[in-house]
């Protein structure tokens, strides 16, 4: 549909060069029993790929090393057998990292690391007749090769997206020896690229598990309300076989909804239910119903909730009411732990502040969460936007890059489609808006993304237009003609000006019949650091700005919602000034160690505000 017509060549022979893809992702891997590989991996830190590479002519091993005969690769896991063998690593008698987690916070020498590392473990399973078997990973930063007893399973590239390799072949009985190698370097062709204002934390950052499935297993589904016809829930059932004639049953028992389906040649089922008697999922009551998916020998369970979600003129309707979007905007992170964040735990600290404040909304900043994030929001009554990390200057030519940042787009999509929370798809953040080659890129991912979903919206965060002169801000990037609301990150009073600037700008929205949203503000403190509200980096400078700034944004008609930047200090290795940042951002509204500064107070107490008048 675009001129990126090659890309599709183009992985077919990166495959085809450098391993296998990984198999479709498995829906709802997340209730599927499995058998978990979380926990102590052995690691062996290889700046300079001496296990992946031969060292003069610096080829992968993979493309032409038999395991069996030669131990270099460290994929080969090899153990000495005589006294005088010579191998040069030993997983055995290597340290090891906690999985999942950034190796960055586990040994105090990989905190800026970027570069390859070696991940392994030996685990058993008892092969079940009759069973096919995927191994699935939550996430690893940037890239994997992942190694089962010696022969390679497959290869994934992007930090944030969940991947599965089947391995019914590779598996046995008994022991086996997994080794991953993860390469988290930052390069001008990924997405993201080359700089960015968060940590690359590297490694196995998520959970890794084997799940079993049944020889004809339900690879994918989903279910939501037509958003047109909302006494009505619509979606479709792929079973992994293109198989005609075979039944799906769906059963919602709460709601005593129980109706059987029949899967076409493609091995898909088209599902309509009655949806009349199910009650809406709101944030103030996030109802969730269990459903029950059934075809053959394969049973999954899921726990969803059924609301609609539009862009109507400058309205925002969730199930046809208007709403306004009470959000923060919060990275990955456990500032009390440290580090990249994994489970459902480390969710729950931060949505709870996020709850404190009184939002009824989170922006996943800039790349997809783990998959608990939505889980959980669905539970709270949280609404989502999620992204992915086409971010500042990544390469808007490069067809590789389009279609890295597509798949992770994609696999976000499967992923939490089914979740009631997600109602924004965000393709992107501050790209640069004179740049053509962007807007194509920036299409063709919204093209792509209306493609896989009808029933939510569409976004990116753009760059605010400001005439300094005549103190007026606009928003001319032509991308926000193709996206379903107007979002802007703005930073007056921040960068290039102070708060005294704010409440001389007016805002012109009048070119956009959209429903208007900030998609970031925010400025800089250092919890408990205080002094006049002049003084840069001080509670009251951060203060002053949120006071001003909530001010001149509620006198926009179309605002619809905001998620202020940000709901936690965070780290970044970008920001060195001494004792004020010190490797932190410090937009947040909480320090690193958990506590609160005054601008927090502020926002909540708009949110009280606002709250009451859109009930
Ligand atoms: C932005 C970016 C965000 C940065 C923030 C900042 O506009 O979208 O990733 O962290 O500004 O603090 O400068």
């Amino acid at each position: 549909m675009y001129r990126f017509g090659t890309v599709a060549l183009l992985w077919a022979i990166s495959f085809m060069a450098y391993g296998q893809k990984p198999a479709p992702l498995l829906q709802n891997a997340y209730h599927r029993p499995s058998v978990s590989l979380n926990g102590q991996w052995h690691y062996i830190v290889d700046p300079y790929e001496t296990g992946y590479r031969n060292h003069r002519r610096w080829e992968p091993f993979d493309e032409f090393v038999n395991t069996k005969a030669s131990a270099a690769p460290y994929w080969a896991n090899a153990k000495k057998t005589a006294p005088s063998q010579r191998i040069e690593y030993d997983f055995e008698r290597s340290p090891t990292l906690e999985v999942p987690g950034d190796w960055n916070h586990q040994q105090d020498e990989l905190l800026y690391y970027e570069g390859t590392l070696w991940y392994e473990r030996d685990f058993s399973i008892e092969l079940q007749p009759g069973q096919r078997y995927f191994l699935y990973f939550g996430a690893v930063n940037y890239r994997a090769d992942v190694y089962l007893n010696g022969q390679k399973a497959g290869y994934h590239e992007g930090g944030y997206s969940p991947f599965n390799f089947e391995v019914t072949e590779l598996l046995k009985s008994g022991l086996n020896e997994i080794v991953v190698r993860v390469d988290n370097r930052r390069s001008a062709g990924r997405v993201p690229g080359l700089t960015t204002d968060w940590w690359n934390y590297g490694g196995i950052t998520r959970e890794v598990k084997i799940i079993p499935v049944p020889d004809v297993f339900i690879q994918d589904y989903m279910l939501q309300l037509d958003p047109e016809q909302p006494a009505i829930a619509r979606g479709y059932v792929q079973l992994n076989e293109a198989k005609p004639g075979q039944t799906v049953t769906i059963s919602i028992p709460e709601a005593k909804l129980s109706r059987t389906f029949t899967t076409d040649t493609a091995g898909r089922a088209a599902i309509v239910l009655s949806a009349e008697g199910l009650k809406r999922w709101y944030p103030e009551r996030p109802k969730r119903y269990e459903v029950v998916l059934q075809s053959g020998r394969d049973t999954l369970l899921d726990q969803i909730g059924f609301r609609t979600i539009q862009a109507s003129g400058q309205d925002l309707l969730l199930n046809g009411q208007p709403i306004f979007l009470r959000g923060i905007s919060l990275h990955e992170e456990n500032p009390m732990r440290g580090g990249r964040a994994y489970s459902r735990e480390d969710m729950a600290l931060l949505f709870g502040w996020a709850r404190e404040l009184n939002c009824n909304m989170l922006r996943l900043a800039h790349y997809p969460h783990n998959e608990h994030a939505a889980r959980l929001a669905d539970e709270l009554g949280l609404l989502l936007w999620e992204e992915v990390p086409v971010y500042w200057g990544i390469n808007y030519t490069n067809p590789e890059t389009y279609a890295q940042a597509e798949q992770q787009m994609q696999s976000l999509v499967q992923r939490d489609k089914n979740r009631a929370s997600v109602i924004i798809w965000s393709v992107a953040n501050e790209t640069p808006r004179e740049d053509p080659d962007r807007l194509s890129f920036l299409k063709s991912m919204a093209g792509a993304v209306r493609q896989l979903d009808t029933t939510r919206l569409v976004s990116a965060a753009l760059d605010r237009t400001e005439d300094k002169q005549e103190k007026r801000v606009t928003v001319t990037d032509p991308f926000a003609a193709y996206s379903d609301m107007v979002s802007v990150n703005e930073y007056i009073g921040w960068y290039g000006s102070t708060p005294e600037r704010i409440p001389q700008m007016r805002w012109d929205l009048s070119s956009h019949d959209k429903p208007f949203f900030i998609s970031e503000f925010g400025a800089g403190a250092l919890y408990n650091y205080r002094g006049a509200r002049e003084e840069i980096w001080t509670e009251d400078y951060q203060a002053w700005m949120y006071e001003e700034t909530l001010q001149m944004l509620d006198e926009i008609p179309s605002l619809r919602g905001m998620t202020p930047w940000i709901l936690v200090d965070f780290r970044s290795p970008r920001r060195n000034l001494p004792n004020i940042q010190d490797g932190w951002n410090r937009k947040g509204l909480i320090s690193e160690g958990g506590f609160k500064k005054e601008a927090f107070y502020i926002l909540r107490d708009y949110y009280a505000k606002k709250a009451a008048q859109y009930r």
